[in-house]
């Protein structure tokens, strides 16, 4: 689009630092080259159920992407929206099947790790079946290593080179890096997942991934990191 190419629309996210939803959105944002004003809603207090979010999203959860006469939530949604309305660079890859893969490999996370280790899961395990901080840390761990496995079992049948989709990366990277970082807010190593920790790592030299980490934002507290 004409406009596109003069001025930008501006877009508003809302995020939270450690949040690893906004995270992906971050990312695809900076890969897409485009501009954004971040409002923090800290989930740490409960700031998702306050009634102003509530009008945001009555899902209660982040990330929300806000931009003229559009409000979309839930971050494949958004990652999907964002490579429709602005396709260049393209973070899918064109043919079929491997867009099917690549989708595969964001739902891995977004749809089966990542859910189980929210904080209202967090919370709901601490007040209704009184589960310490370690076990709680421990049940994380245990859903972001089942999905490691899984995600060094899928790039090792077709190993990255270096990314997911060839020299530049995508959703699927954008969504694994995601799964790693979440990894490290919960303290396990991704040495047993080889193949898995060296896309990581290629994926955060970048300074789109990197910027996007949840230890760099403007709302993290001076001690996290
Ligand atoms: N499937 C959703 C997950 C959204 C989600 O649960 N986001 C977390 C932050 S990463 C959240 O807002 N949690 C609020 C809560 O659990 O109370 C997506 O990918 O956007």
């Amino acid at each position: 689009m004409e406009e596109d190419t003069m001025v930008q629309e501006s877009l508003v996210l809302y995020g939270f630092w450690r949040s690893i939803a906004s995270f992906r959105v971050r990312v695809a944002l900076r890969l897409k080259g485009l501009s954004w004003e971040e409002r923090p809603v800290n989930l740490m207090q409960g700031a998702q159920f306050t009634p102003d979010f509530d009008s945001v999203n009555p899902a209660h959860t982040l990330p929300v992407l806000q931009g003229p006469g559009f409000s979309h939530a839930q971050s494949l949604a958004i990652l999907e929206f964002l490579e429709e309305r602005w396709p260049d660079p393209a973070l899918l890859p064109r043919d079929p099947d491997s867009r099917a893969r690549a989708r595969r490999l964001c739902l891995l996370t977004v749809a089966d790790a990542h859910p189980l280790i929210t904080p209202r899961v967090r919370h709901h395990l601490a007040r209704n079946f009184a589960a310490t901080e370690p076990q709680i840390a421990e049940w994380a761990r245990h859903f972001l290593a089942e999905g490691a496995r899984s995600y060094e079992a899928l790039l090792a049948a077709e190993p990255p080179s270096p990314f997911i989709n060839g020299a530049t990366p995508g959703l699927a990277d954008i969504c694994l890096a995601s799964h790693t970082v979440a990894c490290g807010l919960f303290s396990l190593a991704l040495d047993p997942w080889p193949t898995l920790n060296r896309l990581a790592t290629a994926c955060m030299a970048l300074p789109a991934f990197a910027d996007a980490h949840p230890f760099r934002q403007p709302d993290a507290p001076p001690a996290s990191g």
